[in-house]
């Protein structure tokens, strides 16, 4: 989201200033007592957040646009979306608002078999994700590629529903929930890291839960 979008209190009484960080490496196999991170509540429900604005995206018109640092550079309709291979990948959610939400069953591509698609170029190192509401958010490129990401377009067997980001929404349950691009319209593969929505108004530039990097001083 870019200089079109209005600010509100909460984007206000949020902003910081973004700063580069240093990033993770992968992701450490935890035990199941160490299954909820630090300052994090379950529930059982599953609240919607978003800016407010939730696009209604036809399949008819729907495009999954992919550029940058790749080989293989694609636009794929919605018919050529479900001719990738179809996952299943059952993960957590947590929020930086301090829910999470356990098992959660996703249907679409990973992550894994859309890059062995694009081919990213050896200097690709970072993605920023574009949403149809304008929404942005970044990641490095490994977290990216986690064996748990995926492009999903079902939850728990039903197609997922708008305001959950359907038709299409990436999930990368290892993040907390605000990398994961609801109603993703564009992945750009960057040699560089740049602030996505929330990373310019002051949230971290990686966001791993498990370290609590939920503001940029964090
Ligand atoms: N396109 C888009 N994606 C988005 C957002 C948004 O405003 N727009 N909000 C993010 C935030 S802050 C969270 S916590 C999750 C919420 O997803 P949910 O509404 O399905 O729980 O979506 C993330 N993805
Ligand atoms: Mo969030």
């Amino acid at each position: 989201m870019t200089d079109e979008t209005p600010e509100t209190k909460l984007t206000v009484s949020k902003r910081r200033w973004a700063e580069q960080g240093k990033f993770l490496t992968g992701r450490i196999a935890r035990p199941e007592t160490d299954r909820l991170p630090p300052g994090q509540h379950l529930v059982k429900n599953w609240p919607v957040l978003d800016l407010g604005q939730q696009p209604r995206i036809q399949t008819a018109a729907w495009a999954l646009e992919i550029v940058g640092a790749v080989e293989n550079p694609v636009k794929l309709d919605w018919d050529a979306f479900h001719r990738l291979p179809q996952t299943d990948k059952l993960s957590d959610i947590h929020c930086v608002t301090s829910w999470s939400r356990y098992d959660n069953r996703w249907q679409g591509v990973s992550t894994h078999d859309l890059l062995d698609l694009v081919m990213p170029r050896p200097e690709a190192g970072f993605v920023m994700l574009t949403s149809y509401d304008g929404y942005t958010t970044n990641l490095p490129l490994e977290d990216f590629a986690s064996g748990e990401g995926i492009l999903a377009t079902a939850w728990e067997g039903t197609p997922l529903t708008r305001d959950h980001g359907g038709p299409m929404r990436l999930v990368i349950p290892h993040l907390y929930f605000w990398k994961s691009a609801k109603w993703l319209r564009r992945i750009e593969f960057l040699v560089g890291d740049q602030a996505g929505f929330w990373e310019r108004n002051g949230y971290h530039m990686l966001g791993d839960p498990w370290r609590e990097q939920r503001y940029s001083g964090d």
